[in-house]
């Protein structure tokens, strides 16, 4: 087939899926074409079959805002016409899906058509989404995509219950590379955090306030008065000053690492012993799978498709959003030398159930059936 892809380019969980995804297609010989307005991030090798269209906006002093959906729009139109594409799937549904029903449109009087699949990712449902700014144009251009996919059946039925949908939703859960995502033998680096064998914990996310990072950190705190700890923050973003001054706050800056934005998360994931992720909304929690690939079980809330990654008391734990006190005992649960082999075993277990070559399979068929029908 030939699927055009667009998402946004940046380290985001909803474009790293839909890269990760464009990337295992064109492995399996589809002819994949990204359009968006900047080289995806983990687009990073050559192939054949893998094209990048970028998206030009133009500015002009009347715009306060360049309209970009517009450009967008133009740009699939351009893309789908002559490299005559088979279908467009476009991840996260602001603005990408209505920009795709205006190309869908545009393409019609030319006698052009193209079936448009929407992938839904979490915060374009749960927290911009239903805004009012947004609902009736993201409620619109999901009844008028010819397929819809969710990461999640959490997130299937927050759409449903927030949005007046009638097009039915499948899921299809995110998905790993796990010739990428393993664990790898970096003992010198775990002597280097942890000289005196510390336990080491994991955050990693966009420092939004809807990751809860504070949670991360009083936990930490709480563990630390029980066990010799570590904790390394991998990531950046608005919360993370507060972040820092919290840590001075509670005196525990020497055993707290911010180590920003990083490309080979896996190496961090690959010495750790626990994974947290408390998020206030997650609909899958692709991070998390990221950490199970590597072995690392995951102390999680109960917030959104959470819980149907990480199984409560299997992988990890999944606690209820905000409580601390719950997390800490979970943590030295898994935490203690006894029961952490079984729990990273069991994260591995469960992670392997995501392998792309599992999930890519259930995309392929999926572009056939709405194909077919349109
Ligand atoms: O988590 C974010 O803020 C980024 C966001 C995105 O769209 O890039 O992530 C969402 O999509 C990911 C990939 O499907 C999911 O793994 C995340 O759970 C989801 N985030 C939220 O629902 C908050």
């Amino acid at each position: 087939m030939k699927i055009g892809i667009v998402c946004y380019p940046t380290f985001g969980g909803s474009g790293v899926v839909a890269t990760e995804l464009g990337k295992a297609l064109a492995k399996e010989g589809h002819e994949v074409h990204f359009i968006t307005y900047k080289q995806p991030t983990r687009l990073d090798f050559l192939s054949e079959n893998l094209f990048y269209h970028e998206v030009d906006i133009k500015s002009y002093p009347l715009f306060e805002h360049a309209p970009y959906e517009l450009a967008l729009a133009s740009k699939m139109v351009n893309v789908v016409k002559f490299e005559e594409l088979d279908v467009l799937h476009v991840h996260y549904a602001i603005p990408h899906a209505s920009a795709a029903y205006m190309a869908k449109q545009i393409l019609k009087t030319q006698r052009i058509e193209i079936p448009v699949v929407t992938t839904l990712h979490g915060t374009d449902i749960t927290l911009v989404g239903k805004d009012p700014s947004y609902e009736p144009v993201v409620t619109f251009s999901i009844n008028q995509s010819d397929g819809v996919t969710a990461v999640s059946e959490d997130l299937k039925r927050a759409t449903y219950d927030h949005f007046d949908i009638q097009n039915g939703i499948q899921v299809i859960p995110n998905f790993i590379d796990l010739d990428r995502f393993k664990k790898q033998r970096k003992e010198h680096f775990k002597k280097a955090i942890c000289p005196d064998d510390e336990k080491l914990l994991v955050h990693t996310s966009n420092f939004r306030k809807v990751k809860r990072v504070e949670d991360v950190i009083r936990v930490f705190y709480e563990v630390r008065k029980v066990v010799p700890a570590k904790l390394l923050l991998v990531g950046d973003g608005p919360e993370r000053d507060k972040m820092e001054r919290l840590c001075r706050e509670l005196g525990t800056c020497e055993d707290t690492r911010f180590l920003g934005k990083l490309d080979a998360v896996e190496e961090v994931l690959s010495v750790a012993d626990l994974f947290l992720i408390p998020s206030e909304k997650e609909s899958f929690g692709l991070a998390a799978l990221e950490a199970m690939a590597c072995e690392v079980p995951v102390l999680s809330s109960d917030a959104g498709g959470i819980p149907e990654l990480n199984i409560d008391g299997v992988t990890g734990f999944a606690c209820k959003v905000g409580d601390i006190e719950g997390m800490t005992e979970k943590a030295l649960h898994i935490l203690s030398d006894e029961n952490l082999p079984a729990f990273k075993k069991r994260a591995l277990a469960r992670a392997k159930e995501f392998d792309v070559s599992n999930i890519l399979p259930r995309y392929e068929e999926f572009y056939k059936k709405t194909i077919d029908k349109t």
